[in-house]
């Protein structure tokens, strides 16, 4: 089983700044946990980070017929952006959207995912974890035959 794990604008500066919301540990740790995990459930795990939108959508088209599920952190654009729900809708994929921190507890601006409208699960507010658990929910989903 292929997964695609996409993470979005400036997740590559965790552990960098913003230390009370994300964590200390850093981009790179959070990489070499995913690809951890992965192996212990028997996921063979593909990463993925880009700060532009546009990549994001080809790297999401670009998974039909290669990956059997994708687990995204869309960050910002988890927020604003109808191109990359489109894309997962377009696509079909099975997809497990995450974030590191409980988006329905910051600000207002934040409560609201247009990813949620087409991802299975969404997992708030475990950090590093919530990758953990992503990628076991795709393992059941997929190895149910669920499309
Ligand atoms: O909680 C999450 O995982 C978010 O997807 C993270 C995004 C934020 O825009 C979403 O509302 C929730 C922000 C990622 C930026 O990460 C940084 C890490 C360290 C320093 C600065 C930003």
């Amino acid at each position: 089983m292929r997964i695609l794990v996409i993470n979005g604008p400036n997740l590559n500066m965790l552990g960098i700044r913003e230390p009370d919301i994300y964590g200390k540990r850093t981009f790179h740790d959070l990489e070499e946990s995913i690809l951890a995990w992965a192996e212990e459930i028997g996921l063979d795990a593909e990463l993925y980070q880009s700060n532009h939108e546009g990549d994001i959508v080809d790297r999401i088209q670009g998974a039909l017929g290669r990956f059997d599920g994708i687990l995204i952190n869309p960050a910002a654009y988890t927020h604003t952006s109808v191109a990359i729900l489109d894309a997962l809708k377009a696509v079909g994929l099975p997809v497990c959207e995450v974030h590191l921190s409980d988006i329905s507890g910051r600000e207002e601006f934040r409560r609201f995912s247009y990813v949620s409208l087409y991802a299975g699960k969404t997992i708030a507010g475990k950090g590093f974890e919530g990758y953990r658990e992503g990628l076991a929910w795709l393992r059941d989903r997929i190895g149910a035959g669920a499309p």
